[in-house]
């Protein structure tokens, strides 16, 4: 789904006008695709339609191209309709159950939203009260070595409440209990009361049903039965990095009124997020400088406010500042996702590592300068290149190249100060300046 409306969008951008035919056929392959991916077709020709007429409508906004207003609508009409807005996640004391079928990835999700917990900062306890499969407590036990965190579990034990009890007495200190249940390969009476059960025992904050995104608009069935059972306060879509039908089951969440809280999109512990549909979107439509243009839509009507951008010179320190806050944002291809054009390259991974080596020591090398010679760059002569080559571990040419590369960066701000390019994100003027 995600490469198929990457391409409608990016067909789209090349066409270069806007007019009826082309907004015709953009969303008749978003229609196709959204199909494709098991959305609801009543929601699929409900969402195309509010499309084409706000696309088609005469009121551009200032500032922006057709094009880009067509993008722009698309975005907004998919954020909608995958979402709208990020669910809060609180930091509280508090127990969480996971419920699911099996294989829909609970044991892996407990896992990893421990570590997201843990990375909060927030002591954790991982519950194993999967009595039916054979060795689940020593898969969540492995898990839980892997991250650090204690997991409870009782192999002899029979019945899955009693350890629910056990564990959390064991866990009274923690801040967060997460308790991973048995599945069943289908909602049968057996699990209903097993699930009553522990449920009782439990007595969690938050009831998540962890579903496989492979499902698609089943999704709804499937949360309003378990909703019935325990009451979920929410979902966790799993497999979205490797199910076509991940667009599906988030519609159909959504449309029947269940949160999805976090996705999992691969097997590894960190590959988890908070489901953010705004970044989805984006990331959904292949379109790094979304949030650029958004701004650029807002900006053109508080034309005051898009003059603030970048006032005055643009020193050593902010280009400094902008690959700081590249570097926060964690690795490279991860950041190239979100960089306009860039997401439809794929880049080798030699080359990424390449550029992520190159970023951390342009980090030193900055460190390595006064704070004049970081406002003043002019300043740098061939002996503070090389003292400051000496103080950050690096070759003088890797200096020289850092300079190069921030008057180029400066002077495509100077460029887009001149008025014709606004704000493009943080990291665009940057890319330039690296050569990529
Ligand atoms: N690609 C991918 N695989 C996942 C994800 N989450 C879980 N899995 C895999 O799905 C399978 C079943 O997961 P498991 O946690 O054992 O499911 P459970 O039966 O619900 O406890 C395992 O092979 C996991 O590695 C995900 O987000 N992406
Ligand atoms: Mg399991």
């Amino acid at each position: 789904m995600l490469d198929k409306i990457k391409d409608a969008l990016s067909k789209f951008a090349r066409i270069g006008v806007a007019d009826k035919n082309s907004v015709d056929e953009l969303v008749k392959e978003l229609q196709r695709t959204l199909i494709q991916a098991d959305v609801d077709v009543k929601l699929v020709f409900e969402l195309s339609k509010r499309i084409k007429d706000e696309a088609l409508d005469e009121k551009i906004p200032k500032g922006l191209t057709r094009r880009e207003h067509v993008i722009n609508i698309v975005h907004k009409e998919l954020t909608q309709f995958l979402g709208e807005k990020a669910p809060q996640i609180e930091l509280k004391k508090q127990k969480i159950l996971l419920v699911g079928l099996f294989g829909s990835g609970k044991t892996t999700s407990s896992a990893k939203l421990a570590k997201f917990y843990l990375k909060k900062g927030l002591t954790v306890g991982l519950i194993s009260c999967d009595t039916w499969r054979p060795a689940a407590y020593e898969q969540l036990k492995q898990l839980g070595d892997k991250i650090g965190v204690e997991v409870y579990g009782n192999p002899k034990e029979k019945k899955a409440s009693k350890i629910v009890k056990d564990g959390l007495k064991q866990f009274a200190d923690k801040k967060v209990i997460i308790i991973d249940s048995a599945g069943r390969s289908a909602l049968d009476d057996d699990l209903r009361k097993e699930l009553e059960e522990v449920d009782k025992a439990a007595g969690a904050d938050e009831k998540l049903l962890v579903l496989s995104g492979d499902i698609g608009q089943a999704a709804k069935k499937q949360a309003e039965e378990f909703n019935k059972i325990t009451g979920l306060t929410g979902v966790i879509l799993t497999k979205m990095d490797s199910s076509a039908k991940g667009g599906g089951a988030l519609s159909a969440c959504f449309a029947s009124g269940i949160n999805v809280k976090f996705i999992g999109t691969g097997e590894k512990i960190d590959d988890f997020e908070v489901y953010d549909p705004v970044r989805f979107v984006g990331r959904l439509l292949g379109m790094g400088d979304l949030q650029a243009l958004l701004e650029r839509a807002r900006e053109a009507i508080e034309p005051e406010k898009a003059a603030d951008f970048i006032k005055g010179e643009f020193s050593l320190q902010d280009f400094f500042g902008q690959i700081e806050s590249v570097s926060k944002m964690g690795s490279f291809s991860k950041i190239l996702e979100m960089i306009p054009g860039m997401s439809s390259i794929k880049l080798p991974k030699e080359a990424l590592d390449v550029q992520e080596a190159k970023m951390k020591k342009w980090k030193y090398i900055m460190q390595s300068m006064t704070k004049e010679e970081k406002q003043n760059p002019d300043v740098i002569d061939s002996s503070r290149v090389q003292r400051i080559a000496k103080g950050s571990g690096t070759r003088p040419e890797e200096v020289k190249e850092l300079i190069k590369s921030y008057n180029q960066t400066k002077k495509m701000v100077k460029k887009m100060q001149g008025g014709k390019m606004l704000k493009r994100g943080p990291m665009a003027g940057m890319m330039k300046g690296m050569g990529i």
